[in-house]
């Protein structure tokens, strides 16, 4: 622990803070959502201690299921589950209304397929995340290779300044485009216009379907908002 960074040191005390909130409301038959990226991943070692109290996870990136399966936790097919319960994920931006730009770790698809699926999503984020508009973090919009130009061209005509992210290949095989320029005063509004350009699969603002829960650390402890 005294190792670790200040930074480091609030992302596992959101982590901490996240299983003390998830742990009352496991059951054996219970399927957690796990997220990506360097938070999450603090979060999967301190499950791994609770694992004998439910069934399993489904993850958003190979890269958790790997950490996950290296602690002996089940990862299932998202097709195989009938119902998750909770889903616990970082991300890269976070205004008031709890609404996200994620995608900082090229998973943003998966991720947002399990937030459309999970009964609750659990955000983890120290302050640094905390903004008051999001679009100060380039927006990672996940975009099927033939389409970059196309998708480019119609970001461009939307404000942004798209730039690929080279040498970066999604789990799902796409490219992505980080959007930089932006200042988003209507989320919503962003995310289905982005959504509605051919050649899209994902764009990262997490609007429509916000967080449910913010777990926020801060030097004064950890925030939740609702
Ligand atoms: C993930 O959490 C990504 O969407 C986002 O980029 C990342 C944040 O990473 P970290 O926790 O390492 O700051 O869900």
């Amino acid at each position: 622990m005294s190792d670790l960074s200040p930074q480091d040191r609030l992302k596992l005390a959101v982590a901490q803070a996240a299983i003390d909130y998830i742990k009352p409301k496991l059951e054996p038959d219970t399927i957690v959502g796990i997220g990506t990226g360097s938070t999450a991943a603090f979060f999967i070692d301190l499950l791994a201690p609770l694992k004998g109290l439910f069934d399993g996870t489904v993850a958003s990136s190979e890269a958790s299921a790997e950490q996950l399966k290296g602690h002996g936790i089940s990862v299932y097919d998202l097709n195989a589950v009938d119902n998750v319960a909770v889903y616990v994920d970082g991300a890269d931006e976070t205004n008031a209304q709890l609404e996200l730009i994620k995608g900082g770790g090229a998973a943003l698809t998966r991720e947002k397929i399990i937030t459309a699926v999970a009964d609750e999503f659990v955000c983890i984020a120290d302050e640094s995340k905390w903004v008051d508009t999001l679009g100060a973090f380039p927006l990672p919009v996940e975009v099927i290779p033939m389409a970059r130009a196309h998708v480019a061209r119609e970001l461009v005509k939307l404000g942004g300044d798209p730039v690929y992210r080279d040498g970066v290949v999604t789990d799902n095989g796409n490219h992505i485009l980080d959007v930089h320029g932006l200042h988003i005063h209507n989320p919503k509004s962003l995310e289905r216009a982005i959504n509605g350009i051919v050649g899209v699969v994902t764009n990262g603002l997490f609007a429509d379907r916000p967080a449910d829960v913010l777990l926020l650390g801060t030097e004064n402890g950890v925030k939740t908002f609702t």
